[in-house]
């Protein structure tokens, strides 16, 4: 397709998509045409820092050349099987993953919302199964300011109006404690019906919402001492994100049941998983469970590539070292415009000081302009997440051009 003048692409795109596609988003004027590492180029080759990573799917950088190989090797032999038969990739795969991650077995699946609703049934197997809650009365607690996915079961127990309303009748079972609240979850395990305790170690659409030191360790010793399962939503938080290969890792926490997502496949294609021990995985049994693409050969073969990019290049080590910079740096801007820094390894975010509707929107839009991609969540805040193959020059960069843009706001 052939358009004229360079300056109405990005016009003549976004047209298009507003005409055609849902309005399910309102994204950033920007039409993006390639990537390549902590780089995206838009349709009129501009060139920006990409401090979004698709929520964390691109820890290790856009189309990773070993990622990208597993891609195009793996889809000239053998792309989709079904699980009616077995295949080579994805045996391999399983072994792989469970002997990275020290678990019994693993459960695949595709997108990030797939995996929680599979822990969650997982979750309700060994409850009446191994646990014996009475048939029906198994509860799950979970966190207010969750973000876990956009199924019906999942907005269920979402607490944000946005993502719930006029979505309703909901799924019953769940029960919503406060984050950050050790007496709430005590509280809340006396019943003797929980089954689960589903977490993110760090709530990241609550606007990367880093929870108090020992919370996390705390709270998986009370589910062990009350016989529930503490179940780890590192779909965004996991994969060397913030420093350490899982956020739990942190806390020296292993959950009971882990979901992984979003980078397991580099941001090539959707892959998710479930983790777990045979106590609790063996509960589902054949054909209680399932999917077409879960598991499938080309997703597997990514995922081992995915997995072995985040040790090869100590992604976890670089994002330790440069989240630590990218914070120090900020602080030292001491900007009048920004309230508060927060974060975890490359997991950070801002909240600015002004409350005004459309701030954080202006200073993401300057930022476009100044070449540097980011989005705000809930107006205020503004979430920076590059790929984890960002370099300590090119962070410094992106500090020069933060600083610049927050004059905007001035
Ligand atoms: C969107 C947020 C991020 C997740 C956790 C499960 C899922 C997600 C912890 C579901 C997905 C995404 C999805 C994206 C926006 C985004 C997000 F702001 F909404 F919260 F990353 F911060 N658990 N998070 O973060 O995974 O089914 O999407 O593969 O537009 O909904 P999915």
């Amino acid at each position: 397709m052939s358009v004229q003048s360079t300056a109405s692409q990005t016009d003549y795109f976004i047209d298009l998509e507003n005409q055609y596609s849902a309005h399910n988003y309102h994204p950033l004027p920007v039409v993006l045409r390639e990537g390549k590492g902590v780089f995206v180029w838009d349709v009129e080759g501009k060139k920006y820092y990409d401090f979004l990573s698709a929520y964390s799917a691109v820890n290790q950088g856009h189309c990773h050349p070993k990622i990208i190989d597993a891609l195009i090797e793996q889809s000239k032999k053998l792309t989709l099987t079904s699980r009616a038969f077995h295949s080579e990739q994805l045996s391999l795969f399983s072994k792989f993953i469970t002997g990275y991650f020290g678990y019994d077995k693993v459960l695949p699946m595709n997108t990030g919302a797939e995996a929680v609703e599979t822990a969650l049934k997982l979750c309700r197997h060994w409850a009446y199964r191994v646990k014996r809650v009475e048939e029906n009365k198994a509860k799950i607690i979970v966190c207010k300011g969750n973000f876990h996915g956009r199924t019906i079961s999942i907005v269920s127990f979402s607490t944000d109006p946005t993502a719930k309303s006029d979505f309703g009748p909901f799924t019953p079972g769940f029960e919503v404690i406060p984050y950050n609240d050790l007496p709430a979850l005590a509280e809340a395990l006396k019943d003797k019906n929980v089954a689960g305790f589903l977490v993110e170690s760090i709530q990241g659409e609550a606007g990367v919402n880093v929870p108090d030191d020992g919370y996390i360790s705390k709270a998986k010793q009370y589910c062990t001492d009350a016989n529930v399962l503490f179940i780890a939503d590192e779909i965004q938080t996991g994969l060397s994100r913030t420093g350490k290969l899982l956020c739990c890792d942190h806390e020296n926490v292993r959950p009971d049941i882990l979901i992984l997502g979003k980078a397991l496949s580099g941001g090539t294609m959707p892959v998710s998983a479930v983790l777990a021990d045979d106590e609790i995985m063996l509960t589902i049994k054949s054909g209680e469970h399932g999917s077409t693409y879960g598991g499938n050969p080309l997703a597997s073969s990514i995922a081992i590539a995915a997995l072995e990019v985040l040790k090869e290049e100590k992604l976890a080590e670089n994002a330790e070292a440069l989240g630590n910079l990218f914070r120090e740096e900020l602080e030292k801007l001491n900007s009048p415009h920004i309230e508060k820094i927060r974060g975890k390894g490359l997991l950070n975010a801002i909240i600015i000081k002004d409350k005004s509707e459309n701030t954080g929107w202006k200073l993401c839009i300057e930022l476009k302009e100044n070449g540097l991609l980011a989005k705000p969540t809930h107006g205020d805040k503004i979430r920076f997440a590059p790929p984890l193959v960002i370099t300590k020059d090119q962070i410094l960069d992106c500090i020069g051009i933060i600083e610049k843009s927050l004059k905007v706001l001035d």
